[in-house]
């Protein structure tokens, strides 16, 4: 059964995929698992038939048969559980990229999130300016840290793992901001490819084209030749390689076969 998840009909980051859903598309596009997305506004996400899936009335969430899950992480794990190429075999492997996963979501997220927070709703207090460094400061902290654990390795731990999903998910929200730039070994923006990629070259190519590429999976979806499973006939790498640069001849892009993903009921965000 193909699962269905759930995203914004309107991105509030105006389709930059920064929401969420990003990561758990991500995941799906790295194990080649079809997934159909249903977009909701903001008023059917606080209705009952929403609230029976996420309690808190949030995106994304995820559906497959019986099964409801929310929380991006969990999703992500799960999918990591049912597939592979997102989770090593080795055991204390794998409890290691489950702790980085932990680290994405509840180490490096929230001083990011609460920064992003503070340029939406604070900008018009006194004291803004002045949190706003703080929260800064905390971010770099964190940024430093992830920076020196990182080093020259191509991974946080060993070999692209769900951690690595998860965090860079994370840190593509200072997109703009400055502060990864600031953290060579993570940001590399600007840098030549390395290959074999690293980290930050992960995080360039989705700033670069995976974001423009995500952000078409939510755009409407005019004729028949949009109806496509992206990257699928790729599997891992090439399947992001091929999000990031177009399709490429493993890409089944071109294919126009499969059922569809990005669906026609998705719009505009
Ligand atoms: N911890 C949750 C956070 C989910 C979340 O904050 N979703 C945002 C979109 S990225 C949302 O639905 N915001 C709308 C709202 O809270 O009303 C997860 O990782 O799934």
């Amino acid at each position: 059964m193909t699962p269905t998840i759930t995203a914004f009909e309107r991105s509030p980051d105006g389709g930059q995929g920064l929401a969420r859903d990003m990561r758990v598309r991500w995941a799906f596009e790295e194990v080649g698992q079809p997934y159909e997305v249903r977009l909701l506004s903001f008023k059917a996400m606080k209705e009952p038939a929403h609230l029976a899936l996420h309690p808190f009335g949030q995106i994304p969430t995820y559906e497959e048969g019986d099964l409801a899950l929310f929380e991006s992480g969990a999703i992500v794990f799960h999918i990591a559980e049912r597939h592979a190429g997102l989770l090593p075999d080795d055991a204390d492997a794998r409890a290691s990229a489950i702790a980085w996963m932990f680290a994405a979501l509840t180490t490096m997220e929230p001083p990011i999130v609460e920064r992003e927070m503070a340029l939406i709703l604070e900008r018009d207090e006194a004291w803004h300016e002045r949190r706003l460094r703080r929260l800064e400061e905390s971010v770099r902290k964190r940024l430093g840290e992830l920076s020196g654990r990182l080093g020259d390795a191509d991974w946080l731990d060993g070999g692209f793992s769900a951690g690595d999903l998860l965090m860079v998910s994370v840190l593509l929200r200072l997109k703009g901001s400055g502060l990864l730039e600031e953290v060579p070994n993570l940001s590399a923006l600007r840098r030549p490819r390395r290959s074999p990629p690293r980290l930050h070259a992960r995080l360039r190519r989705p700033t670069g084209g995976l974001h423009r590429r995500i952000g078409r999976l939510t755009k409407a979806h005019s004729g028949p030749g949009e109806e496509r499973q992206l990257g699928v006939a790729g599997g891992g790498k090439q399947t992001l390689r091929a999000l990031a640069t177009g399709p490429g001849p493993n890409s089944s892009e071109n294919a126009a076969t499969g059922r569809a993903q990005g669906t026609r009921t998705e719009q505009a965000d």
